[in-house]
Parts: C-alpha cells; structure tokens; sequence
C-alpha cells in the first residue's frame, strides 16, 4: 500500500514538474538606451544572441517560407528591451480599428508578469498580454472585459526588408495596482529580479481568422493557448547586470 501511494507521489510531482517546464532567460542590462527606431544596431543588441519563436501554440507548423522569428532582450532601470525579427511573406492587416479582432491580423504579442506571480490574468493586470499591431497600437483587455490601448506601455518601431520585419519596442513594467483610465506609475526595473514574460506572433496572411501563433514557450497539454488568460505559462527573465 505504501509503495502504491509513494507511486502516486511520484506521478504528482512529475506532473507539478511539467507544468513548470518554463526556461530562464538571462537578461543584460543595457549600458546605453537603445533608440527605438527598428534599426537593432544598438550596443545592446551587438552580441547577436538570438533566441528561437518556434513554439507551436496555434494551427499547423509553417513552413520557413511561412513563418520564421526571433528575438533578443535587453533593459535598464525605466524599460525591458526587446528586438524580435520575423520572416512572413505576406504582412496582413485586415481590420483597421485597432480594437476589432485584433489577434486576428499580424502582430506581435507581449506577455508580461511583473512580479512572476503566475495566476490568472484574462481580465485583470495581474499580468499584461499586449497585441502589438503593424500600426504600433497596443490592445490588451482591462477588468470591465472590453480592450483598451496601451499604447504608452509599448513603444514599437518595425523596418521591413523583403520579407523580414525587424520590430525594436521598449516596455515598461506596470505591478497589479494599476488601474484603467487613472493615472498609474510604472515602475523601476532592478538586477537580481525575476520577470515573467513570453513573446508570441499571430501570422495571418489573407484569411478571416489567424493562420498560426507562435510563442516562445513550450506549452504542456492539449491547448497551447492559454498566455492570454494564465501567467503561469510565462517563462523567467532574470534581469543581470
Ligand atoms: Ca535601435
Ligand atoms: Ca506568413
Ligand atoms: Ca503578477
Ligand atoms: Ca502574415
């Protein structure tokens, strides 16, 4: 009986394991601001340590043609840093009212929980899920469950060459207090902490609804699409100096 029960221990804490398969990211800080203007040719960025976006979340596996990404993080005391470069041989954006469908159209999504919390955070600020979209708008859902610009949250610039977009964005970090339409403060970004965060882009290319998402973290089960409603899907940045 005991053997059965020390099984049944086993199983939990493989399964508890599983579920908290997210990686840590080591993230430098920044020894000068970048400028966000889509180049990616700051100091920040010259040490050319890529991490992949091939994380299935949505729709079949593209195709390299399709759909390749990558992205690098940096930060200072105001903002985290971030320069994603995408290859999508069609950019789309069908819906010009940044609030309508906006998954649906090609963009850019950030997930951020500042605390590392975890927990839920559909329609809450527990944690932040921001659709950055082509035209830089920045949508998240707030507490009376309709979406709302972000946009001073999120600043974003994108160049495109052929078919690769190079997207340069600065975020800055909001804790749970904040509250929509006051005035909030963001907060200070420190060495030594621990943020969660994942990075995923919607690839759209001509059809009604989005063709494929594509997220930076390995997600467990059946349904790959959770970021948007629980920050315990997030992987751990820890911010060096
Ligand atoms: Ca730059
Ligand atoms: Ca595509
Ligand atoms: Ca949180
Ligand atoms: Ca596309």
């Amino acid at each position: 009986m005991k053997f059965k029960y020390s099984l049944l221990a086993l199983f939990f804490t493989l399964c508890s394991c599983l579920q908290d398969s997210q990686h840590t990211t080591y993230v430098y800080k920044a020894s000068e601001t970048p400028t966000i203007d889509g180049l990616g040719n700051d100091a920040c960025w010259s040490n050319g340590f890529w991490l992949p976006l091939e994380q299935v979340w949505l729709g079949e596996s593209p195709s390299s043609e399709d759909f390749t990404g990558q992205y690098q993080l940096s930060w200072s005391e105001d903002a985290l840093y971030l320069l994603v470069k995408i290859k999508d041989d069609v950019l789309f954006d069908q819906h010009e009212d940044p609030l309508t469908l906006w998954w649906d159209d090609d963009c850019v999504e950030i997930f951020i929980d500042e605390d590392n919390s975890h927990g839920e955070h559909q329609y809450n600020h527990n944690a932040f899920a921001y659709h950055v979209a082509m035209d830089g708008n920045v949508v998240d859902l707030g507490l009376d469950k309709k979406p709302h610009l972000y946009n001073d949250h999120v600043i974003s610039k994108k160049v495109t060459t052929g078919n690769t977009t190079t997207w340069e964005l600065s975020i800055k970090l909001y804790d749970d207090s904040f509250v929509d339409g006051k005035e909030n403060t963001p907060r200070k970004l420190k060495s030594g902490e621990t943020i969660g965060f994942a990075l995923a882009y919607c690839d759209n290319d001509g059809s009604k609804e989005r063709e494929n998402f594509i997220g930076s973290e390995m997600v467990v089960g059946e349904d790959k699409n959770r970021g948007w409603i629980d920050a315990g899907i997030f992987g751990d940045l820890l911010l060096e100096e």
